[in-house]
C-alpha cells in the first residue's frame, strides 16, 4: 500500500495484531539511512507487536526501499514531514487507541524529531541505536568517514553502497538541534543501544536517554549497529518496555 506525502509515495505495511478485534495501540517503525522497512530487525519487532496486541505500520520513506524520491535528494526535513504524514494516516484509522514511534539509527533520530512535532499525539517513542550524533557531526564536517568544511560544503558526498548524497543533506542536518526536540517530548521513551556500535553515535545516544525526563536505557552488551549479535536481546527489550508502558 502507499500513503500519499505531498503526492510522494510512501510504501508502507500495515499488521494489524494476531486475534485483533476493536481498537488497539500502534506502532509506526522507520528504518534507518540506506535502509529499508523489511530488514530482519525492523520485521522481527513487528512480528513481536503484533503476537502481544500491536499494530505495526512500517513504511520506506523518502529515497529509500520501494518510495518515490531519489537517495540522493534525501534530507531529514523530507523524512520529518514524512514521519508526520504517517502519523496523520495512523489518526484517521478509528482502529488506532494509542500511537507509538519506532525508530533505528537514522529513523530513530527522525522518530525524536517526530515526537518532539507531534508529541500530544505520541503515547511513546523507541529509539534504536539513535543517530542523534548526525547533526552536530554535520556542523563539526565529519559525516559518512568524510572531512568537508562545514562552511564550504561539496556538492555531494560519498556514502556506502557506491551512492552519493547531496549536500542539501548536510545543509538541513546542520539546523537541527537535537537537545529541543528532546525538551518538546516528556512521554516515556525506551533508548536500546549495542555497546560495539560506533563510539560517537554511543555517547550521543546516551546524552538524549540522559536529556529525556522519562527514559529508559538499555545496553546490549557486545552487540552492533544493527543487532546482528542479539537480536533476541533487543526484541525482548522492546517487548518489555511496551508490554508494562502502554499499560
Ligand atoms: C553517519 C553515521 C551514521 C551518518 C549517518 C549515519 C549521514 C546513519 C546510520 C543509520 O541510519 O544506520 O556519519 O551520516
Amino acid at each position: 500500500m502507499y500513503i500519499l506525502d505531498d503526492g510522494i509515495k510512501l510504501d508502507a505495511v500495515l499488521k494489524k495484531p494476531d486475534n485483533f478485534n476493536g481498537r488497539c495501540p500502534l506502532v509506526i517503525i522507520i528504518h534507518g539511512f540506506t535502509g529499508n522497512k523489511d530488514e530482519g530487525m525492523l520485521v522481527a519487532v513487528s512480528d513481536m507487536l503484533n503476537k502481544n496486541g500491536f499494530a505495526t505500520l512500517r513504511a520506506d520513506m523518502y529515497g529509500h526501499g520501494r518510495s518515490d524520491g531519489a537517495f540522493k535528494d534525501h534530507t531529514l526535513f523530507k523524512w520529518m514531514s514524512n514521519a508526520m504524514t504517517l502519523i496523520d494516516y495512523a489518526l484517521d484509522q478509528s482502529f488506532v487507541s494509542d500511537i507509538y514511534l519506532c525508530g533505528h539509527s537514522q529513523g530513530g533520530l527522525t522518530v525524536m524529531l517526530a515526537a518532539a512535532l507531534k508529541h500530544e499525539f505520541i503515547k511513546g517513542m523507541i529509539a534504536l541505536s539513535p543517530a542523534a550524533m548526525i547533526p552536530e557531526l554535520a556542523r563539526k564536517g565529519r559525516l559518512l568517514d568524510s572531512d568537508f568544511d562545514p562552511d564550504n560544503l561539496p556538492d555531494e558526498l560519498p556514502t556506502w553502497n557506491d551512492q552519493v548524497l547531496g549536500s542539501n543533506y548536510i545543509r538541513v542536518a546542520q539546523t537541527i538541534h537535537v537537545e529541543e526536540a528532546i525538551d518538546r517530548y516528556d512521554g516515556p521513551v525506551l533508548i536500546v543501544q549495542g555497546t560495539n556500535d560506533m563510539p560517537d553515535l554511543i555517547a550521543s545516544a546516551k546524552a538524549a536517554h540522559e536529556r529525556y525526563r522519562h527514559s529508559e536505557f538499555v545496553l546490549i552488551d557486545g552487540d552492533d549497529h544493527c543487532y546482528g549479535v542479539h537480536m533476541d536481546k533487543m526484541v525482548d527489550a522492546v517487548r518489555e518496555w511496551i508490554c508494562r508502558t502502554c499499560k
